[in-house]
């Protein structure tokens, strides 16, 4: 019997498939049949869902598995598809593309390029990103033969990746039959979006290019049902929380690294404007409230918190945090002066006032925009600090000849910030310096504060400059990180020259 085992080559000039198997094989389906009907397959199915959720750039590493797959992405005139020299760089990249578009995807080998992206997509999931990370799989002819494949750590098990993906994303979708490919890719996507969470979609290298009734039609648009709160529970949480906040003194309301994921930064400035609360960002939602606002009073970061911000906020008898999360970072280690039944925690779909009662499936934007209208307005804690605060000294000037100091450096960088620019900044040093900046309205902000990788502020700059060509993206890294970057970029090249 002719029979070829890991015949990667066989077909190859044909269709480009990888691992297909030869005409006596077990196929029901020929992988090498010729591409006559290219409108109706799942590799247009996929390019066109891409488009329409709004990704019109995808950051790639081409590999056996994922040939023909790429090619169907390249010939979706709304898609661009962007080769990066590594998968990691490729994952940082779409986390950086989903920060400024929503949604981000990225395009890689099986195991070799899946468990290098890995780390960035337990980032994207750590900051809450919809990453959508797409993995050319094994021939579906191949599963359950015992087969073993390349490209894997030669055992003939092909779940090795998708167990590791199954800790990092919030669905994964393994594609090896066209009946329910269809479905699978938009489940994915959909679930994605809603959880705002990256997605795992492995597509069998021999199936992008094969016709199916399933796509042989324009795809219907992308619409997803909008989440929507429990009237009831929205009513009595709003109705607490108004009665909470009436009787306080002087409260006050601290924004959270969450407030992105709950497409809450809107409501929450107005809540702001209508209530007259004294406003703080924590560390890790910096950018995502507005730092020129007429009652902004700082970071509140506890014991190293901008300066006389912990007093308003920790001397408060009623703070409503929106989204926050407290780890050992932003609770400066658990040191927070915070008290739980002074405290409303609004969660993305979940309120919990003081130690009494909580309230489950009520959205944080409906709740802000709902007790925006409830609430006495009250500037109390906002005026507190006008009276206590002393504005900052200015840094020296430089001396002719004098290294160049940080303090000095960035104060140029402050220089450059406007509603045209971003900052993009690393982990190490480049957090701390950056945290002092004072953003302009409309100036971008990112950084990665709960997954705190090393080197993915350069992969994620290409992929919000990608999103954002308007904007001049300004990154700020330290050598350390930025050669984890090179070491990466220019061993590849190595390879590539030899
Ligand atoms: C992937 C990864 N490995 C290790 C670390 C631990 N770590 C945090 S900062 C840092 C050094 C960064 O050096 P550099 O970029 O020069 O930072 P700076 O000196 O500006 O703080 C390391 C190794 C990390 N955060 N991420």
């Amino acid at each position: 019997m002719d029979t070829k085992i890991g015949a990667v080559d066989a077909c190859k000039p044909a269709s480009n498939d990888v691992g297909c198997l030869p005409s006596n094989g077990v196929s029901t389906v020929h992988p090498c049949i010729p591409l006559n009907s290219p409108e109706s397959t799942l590799g247009r199915h996929l390019a066109r869902r891409l488009v329409q959720v709004g990704v019109s750039d995808v950051f790639s590493v081409p590999g056996d598995f994922n040939l023909t797959l790429l090619d169907h992405l390249i010939a979706e005139p709304g898609l661009n598809l962007i080769g990066c020299c590594n998968e990691l760089n490729a994952g940082y990249a779409a986390d950086g593309y989903a920060r400024s578009r929503g949604v981000g995807a990225c395009v890689v080998t099986f195991t070799v390029g899946g468990l290098s992206v890995l780390n960035a997509i337990a980032g994207a999931y750590s900051e809450n990103l919809p990453v959508i990370c797409i993995v050319g799989g094994p021939n579906s002819n191949d599963y359950g033969t015992n087969r073993i494949l390349h490209h894997t750590i030669g055992l003939p098990d092909f779940s090795q990746e998708l167990r590791c993906f199954q800790t990092v994303t919030c669905f994964q979708a393994v594609i090896n039959n066209l009946d329910d490919a269809h479905e699978l890719i938009d489940t994915a996507i959909s679930t994605a979006l809603k959880e705002s969470k990256p997605v795992y979609i492995s597509i069998s290298c021999n199936l992008p290019a094969i016709p199916h009734p399933t796509f042989s039609r324009e795809p219907i648009p992308f619409s997803l049902s909008p989440r929507v709160s429990n009237q009831l529970g929205l009513e009595a949480a709003v109705e607490a929380a108004a009665e909470f906040l009436n009787k306080a003194v002087k409260p006050v309301m601290v924004g959270g690294p969450k407030l992105r994921a709950a497409k809450a930064c809107e409501s929450f400035v107005k809540l702001a404007d209508a209530s007259g609360y004294a406003l703080a960002v924590m560390p890790s939602a910096k950018g995502l409230v507005p730092e020129q606002h007429p009652h902004f009073i700082g970071t509140y970061w506890g014991a190293v918190s901008t300066a006389f911000c912990a007093e308003i906020v920790e001397s408060a008898d009623a703070y409503l945090f929106a989204g926050p999360i407290f780890n050992d970072y932003s609770s400066v280690g658990y040191s927070l002066l915070l008290k739980k039944e002074k405290a409303i925690i609004v969660q993305p779909d979940r309120v919990v006032i003081a130690n009494g009662p909580a309230f489950g499936c009520v959205l944080m934007k409906d709740f802000l925009s709902e007790l925006a209208k409830k609430l006495k307005r009250n500037t109390t804690a906002y005026e507190n600090y006008h009276r206590i605060y002393v504005p900052e000294g200015h840094p020296l000037k430089c001396e002719p000849k004098e290294a160049l100091r940080v303090n000095v450096l960035f104060q140029h960088i402050q220089k450059m910030l406007s509603a045209d620019t971003a900052v993009i900044a690393e982990t190490g040093d480049s957090w701390f310096n950056c945290q002092k900046l004072k953003l302009p309205d409309g100036c971008g902000y990112e950084f990665q504060m709960q997954y705190g990788s090393i080197g993915w502020s350069v992969g994620a700059t290409l992929g919000y400059a990608q999103a954002v060509p308007v904007k001049r993206v300004i990154a700020c890294i330290g050598d350390g990180s930025f050669q984890v970057y090179i070491f990466r970029h220019t061993l590849l090249l190595g390879i590539r020259n030899y």
